[in-house]
Order: C-alpha cells, then structure tokens, then sequence
C-alpha cells in the first residue's frame, strides 16, 4: 500500500472536558466510516479507543489513542484525548502533530474549565477548531445556550453549521446548514443520506443560515461583493470560503449531535475533511533542517508484551520499515522497523507512511517522547511541549521487600508513557516520590504497576510541595578559613540576596550576578559561590522547601594565593546564604489549585461552607440544569482528600476537578505550623 498524499490526510486531536463523549464522538465517526460494524459503548466497554482494563473499570479515557478512517477519499487520523485533568499530557502533545481540534462540549454543561484549556493550547498553536455540541438528548440540553456560552467564553467566531431538530427526548435530527439538508436519528445505526429539511424549521434555518453567510462572507471579499449584490450564493462557494475561512482559523463552526446514538456524524466528518486544513496545506512547525526523512516522537506506549511503542508524524518523507534515523539527543542510529497504523489496541502494519501521516513503530532503543529523528544529524531544536508540572507527590513503597528494583524499572516505562509523571528520591528522607497532575494519575499507575509489571506498591499520603522564598534583601559576608597543618582552605565571599521576582505569571527563578569588581575573587572560583548558593537553596531553612524567587548578587571577597580552592568557596557561598536568608525575612509558599466543583442545586450551600472552612476562595458559580458549578481557589493541603469529601457531601453526584494555579504565601498561623512540624521531624530524624 503506497503511502497516502500529504494532500489527503486531516489530522485531528479530539479534546474537551472530562466526559463530554469525546470516546463515544470518535467510536460513532469510526462506525459510520465503515471502519467498525458496530456502534460501540462505554457502559459495555467495547469502544475502539477506550481499550485498556483500566480504562473500563472507571469509564473514562486514561491515555491518548489514535484511530484511522476514510471519508469522500480522505484519510482522517483522530487522536481521542482523556479530559479529567490528570491524564493532560496526551492532548498538549497530541495538539502538537495535528492541524485540528475537535473540541467537545457537552449540551447540557457547556464550557467548563478543561474545555477552556485546550482552546488556550488549540490557539497557541494555531490550531483550526470545530466545536462539535453532543449529548442534546439528555434533560436539559440546550444547543442554543452552549452556542452562546462558547461565543461568549471561546470565541466570538464560534458559529452555528447545524441545527438540532427538537430537543432533549425528542431530539430527532439535525440540520446541515451549510449543505442545507436535514440527518434524522439513526438510533445507533447508520445514518442516512442527507433529507429534506422540516418545514416547520423554515424560520429558524433562515436565521442561523444568514448568520452563518454573514460570518463567511465576512473573510471573503469576493463573496461579500456578491452576497451584497443579493446573488443566491451556490453552497460550493460558500463551502469553499468556509474551508478557507477554518483553515486560516478565522471561523470555529459549531456542530452538533448525540454521539451515542450516531447522530450528526454525517456532517461532522463531511464538516472535518472541508474545514481543517491537511498537512499540505498547513505545513508543521517542527524543525527538521535539511533532512529528507524525520518523524517527531510524540507519544510512547509501556506495552509490557510489544515493549516500547513510539508514535510519531511523518515531518519528511516518505518513511518505510527499512529506513534508518539518527536521533540527535543521542547520536544513536534507530532503523524503524515495522510501521504500524494504530486502531485503538489493534495495529495494521503498512509499508510506508508519508508526509504529515500519524504511525507507530515498536522497540525504538533510546528514543523518549519529543525526540525528532532524521536521516543525517542535522543541529535541530526539538518542539518544547509545555506539559504542566507535576503538582502532587506521594511516597510509594513495594509491599514485598526486594522489589524496589522492580518498581522504580516499572515506574520509569510509566513516565516515559507520561512525562507528567515522576519519580524521585527525596533527599531528606530518602522516600521514592511518585508525583502527579492528580490523585487519580497516581493511582492509575499504581493499578499499572500491578497489572502490567507485577509489583504491588503502597501509596503513602501525599506530601504538599512547599517553596520558600524572601520577602526583603539582606547581606551576609562568610570566611571559610582551615589553615592547621597542611595545605589549608580559604574562602571568603560577600553576597547581597533580594526578592526575583516571577515573569508574568511563571515559574519563580533564581539568578546569580557577578559584581566582582578589580578581581578580589578569580573568576574561576566565581562559580563556586554559585554552586554553594544553589545547594544551600535546595533546603530553606523553615520547612526545607527549595527556596526560589532570589537574586543573588556576589560583591565582595577575598582569596588565598595558595589555600584557595573550588570547594572552600563554595563552603563560603552556602554559608553564607544561610545567613543571609534568615535576615532576609523567609516566606513558606504554598500551590493554590483551581478547583472547580459541580454538584446538584441542593447541595451548594453545605459545599460552599465546606470550601470555605478548607480556606478556599469562592471565584463564581453558574448554575445550569439543576447542577451549579462552583469555581474556587483553594489551598492544595487543605484538598488532597477532598473525593470522599464531595461525594458524602453529594450523595456522589458531584463531580470536580482541579489544576495547579500559582504558589502563595501560606498566612502566618498556618505557617507556624508547618514549621513547627518540621523542626520536630527533623529532630525525631536526628535522634
Ligand atoms: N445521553 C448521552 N450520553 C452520552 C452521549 N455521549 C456520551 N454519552 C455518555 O457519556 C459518558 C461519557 O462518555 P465518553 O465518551 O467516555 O466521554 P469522554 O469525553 O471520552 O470522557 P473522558 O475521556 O473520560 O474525558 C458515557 O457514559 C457515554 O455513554 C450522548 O450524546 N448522549
Ligand atoms: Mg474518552
């Protein structure tokens, strides 16, 4: 089989929020492809991307999986990401190899946060959108409010290309308004050809038709022109300008449907191969230099039986089973061997896979996600995918002794799979820390251990990352000085530390300036004071956080002609930091996680209380269909239990999720605490 044209292939990442039916929206478009002969389900387990056991058990996406189809002669390849804000990782990475999201909202909940997310990633990326509007069967669906809420809160551009035939139960159909014919519900079996339109929807077809023009014309001079003139605009013109308008991402096309009932596929892969923009027509943005041949890593499968299965995109091609990369990080040559179409958990072996194709290849050596591989070494900077960083750590140990090794090996294939998540040694207590995006992440590898590397492990509570940092500058001048008997140790250096503060919005940092004036100190041992600083800032003082947000500026010292040395001045640097940082007035900072809860009407009051006496800060609340959601930032320690919490709190009707938002000052009673604690573990540590 020769590998499919760059011109005929659509990438598409399918993202949104955590349940909105992304599985079952790629399971119906799988079915009315003809791909599959059966309309799968996620009550009954049997869908083409949820696969895995773990998966099944809690009825949700765990991991990114890719899929294939054919529709009017085009390759479609859908990447169905997890939504709960845990399992991020895919869809960041998943954003970076395609030219289209596909982002679900639900009928009945709108734009909740992770959908909001994504969009922010889709953008940045520049990425055409769809937005398909699913679950319009159940109670209190309403396609119209969800048109608004994405106008409002997505984007202004956000326009209606179907319309729902009735609504809730008696959802029957839906309008295509840009082909201007009518899909009636298949019930879960295929759906028809394309009929006519209701009469009684004459009015409201109109109305949406015209806006949905107004919008087109809009980005199209030409047509404008016409449109003005009053011609009746033939739809292949309108399609045409449409395609134009989503592929330079200046209209979202808002579609619709019921997923689980396969209605609205139709359109929506008609709307797919129309709209978004196919890799020859929207190059990647990922270097490769001068190469013929190179793939981009960006997903990696523990497969305990297959072992290592890389995923990628074609960037230079075509590529076959014979060819042979070189991985620049490494220098190591890697022939690829077998290229897989990947199905869910099947796989169909090819013989090539051209420019702009998604594939996979099993037991590729040295290569981890976001590896770029080319036919010569060639200086190329691989894409940095923004993951979020891990936000909780829990110390794990195997239940039976002498499984460390095991564990930490199966560990490092699960975060290979996900970068996200983490291991380390904490260097205090010498515990493996397992870190996270959140509690469910961790567990699932847990579960993962267990099933796919036979190691049983116990999660220990989780541990909150604290941070210091200094509110005020302060000066500190050290002399480390042995000089009895032998060749002694001299240095001596002077610091000035002050607050660094963060950029926009980041990380905080650390920076290290050289003011050395006349050469009181050489520059070779400069760098010494550094190293010490950073080791010393490795545990501040108070709770034996890392410290950050501090510029360290070296004035002043003085050196030994003979009795100098690398390590004496970095003995000096951490010393005297240490006493610089206390005077420098020390603050504990704590993560403040964005949480958004959403829980049945009658339930707000007891939740709202709840939050505030855990110090949350309520941030809004919407009400929609007899369940509010309530948005707040609240403290992560006072949140790592909060499951149980919420479901006594709601009879288990609640639902949430949360991310990391910033680091805070933790308020001065809270403080002491911590660091009361501290002192007391690190005595019962030295006993
Ligand atoms: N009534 C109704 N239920 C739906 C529809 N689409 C999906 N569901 C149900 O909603 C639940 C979640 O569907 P999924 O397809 O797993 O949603 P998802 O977005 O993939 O979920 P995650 O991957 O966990 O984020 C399942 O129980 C589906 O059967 C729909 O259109 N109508
Ligand atoms: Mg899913």
């Amino acid at each position: 089989m020769p590998a499919t044209e760059p011109g005929k292939i659509r990438n598409i990442a399918v993202v949104g929020h955590r349940g909105v039916g992304k599985t079952s929206l790629v399971e119906a478009l799988l079915f009315q492809a003809g791909k599959t002969n059966r309309l799968g389900s996620i009550e009954q387990g049997t869908t083409v991307s949820d696969w895995d056991d773990d998966e099944h058990r809690r009825q949700m996406s765990l991991s990114g999986t890719l899929s294939h189809l054919e529709w009017q002669g085009r390759k479609i390849n859908l990447v169905d990401c997890p939504g709960d804000a845990g399992f991020q990782a895919d869809s960041y990475a998943a954003l970076r190899v395609v030219e289209g999201a596909l982002v679900v909202l639900s009928g009945v909940m709108g734009v909740e946060v992770n959908s909001s997310r994504v969009w922010a990633r889709a953008e940045e990326y520049g990425l055409s959108r769809v937005v398909f509007v699913n679950m319009l069967d159940r109670e209190r669906a309403d396609f119209f409010r969800v048109l608004e809420a994405a106008r409002t809160q997505l984007s202004e551009r956000c326009v209606a290309i179907q319309l729902p035939i009735g609504a809730e139960h008696e959802l029957s159909g839906v309008v295509d308004l840009l082909h201007m014919c009518a899909y009636m519900d298949p019930a879960g079996g295929k759906e028809g050809g394309p009929q006519p339109i209701p009469d009684e929807l004459a009015d409201q077809v109109q109305e949406y038709r015209e806006k949905l023009l107004d919008a087109v014309v809009e980005t199209n001079e030409d047509l404008m022109a016409r449109y003005l003139e009053g011609e009746e605009l033939p739809p292949e013109d309108v399609a045409d300008a449409l395609k134009g308008a989503v592929a330079r991402d200046e209209i979202y096309p808002v579609a619709c449907g019921v997923t689980t009932k396969n209605l609205g596929t139709t359109a929506l892969l008609d709307l797919l191969v129309e709209g978004v923009p196919s890799p020859a027509r929207k190059g990647t943005t990922i270097e490769f230099g001068d190469a013929k041949q190179a793939v981009f890593i960006f997903k990696t499968i523990a497969d305990p039986f297959a072992g290592r299965i890389s995923c990628f995109r074609v960037l230079a091609g075509p590529v076959t089973g014979d060819t042979t990369l070189v991985d620049p990080r490494t220098h190591a040559k890697e022939r690829l061997g077998q290229i897989l179409l990947l199905q869910g958990k099947d796989n169909v072996p090819v013989d090539a896979l051209g420019v702009g194709d998604l594939g996979a290849v099993a037991k590729l050596k040295d290569v981890v996600t976001g590896d770029v591989l080319v036919d010569h070494e060639v200086p190329v900077e691989p894409p940095h995918i923004d993951f979020p960083q891990p936000v909780m750590s829990f110390a794990v140990s195997p239940k039976a002794k002498g499984d460390e090794e095991k564990m930490a090996a199966g560990l490092r294939r699960l975060s290979e799979e996900d970068p996200t998540l983490q291991m380390r040694r904490d260097p205090q207590t010498g515990e493996q820390l397992l870190s996270g995006l959140s509690q469910m992440q961790v567990e699932v590898a847990v579960d993962r251990l267990h099933s796919r590397f036979h190691v049983d492990v116990e999660l220990h509570p989780p541990r909150v990352p604290y941070k210091e940092t200094i509110r005020k500058e302060a000066r500190a001048r050290h002399r480390y000085k042995k000089q009895t008997g032998g060749r002694g140790q001299f240095g001596d250096c002077e610091i000035l530390i002050e607050p660094l503060p963060a950029e926009d919005g980041g990380e905080l940092g650390y920076e290290f300036v050289d003011k050395i004036v006349g050469g009181v100190i050489s520059h070779s041992f400069r760098p010494a004071v550094d190293k010490g600083v950073r080791e010393a800032m490795e545990h501040g003082d108070l709770a034996g956080a890392p410290v950050q947000g501090v510029r360290v500026l070296l004035v002043d010292g003085m050196e030994h002609s003979v009795d100098s040395s690398e390590m004496a001045f970095k003995i000096a640097g951490s010393m005297a930091f240490k006493d610089a940082y206390q005077k420098a007035e020390p603050v504990l900072l704590e993560p403040i996680m964005e949480l958004e809860v959403t829980v049945p009407d009658d339930s707000v009051g007891t939740v709202n209380g709840d939050l505030n006496s855990r110090r949350g800060r309520l941030q809004g609340m919407e009400p929609a269909a007899g369940m509010t959601t309530i948005r707040a930032e609240v403290p992560m320690a006072e949140i790592l239990t909060y499951s149980q919490a919420l479901t006594s709190m709601t009879g288990g009707r609640g639902d949430y999720s949360m991310a990391f938002l910033r680091y805070e000052e933790v308020p001065t009673h809270v403080a002491q605490k911590i660091i009361e604690a501290t002192k007391k573990e690190r005595e019962t540590a030295k006993a």
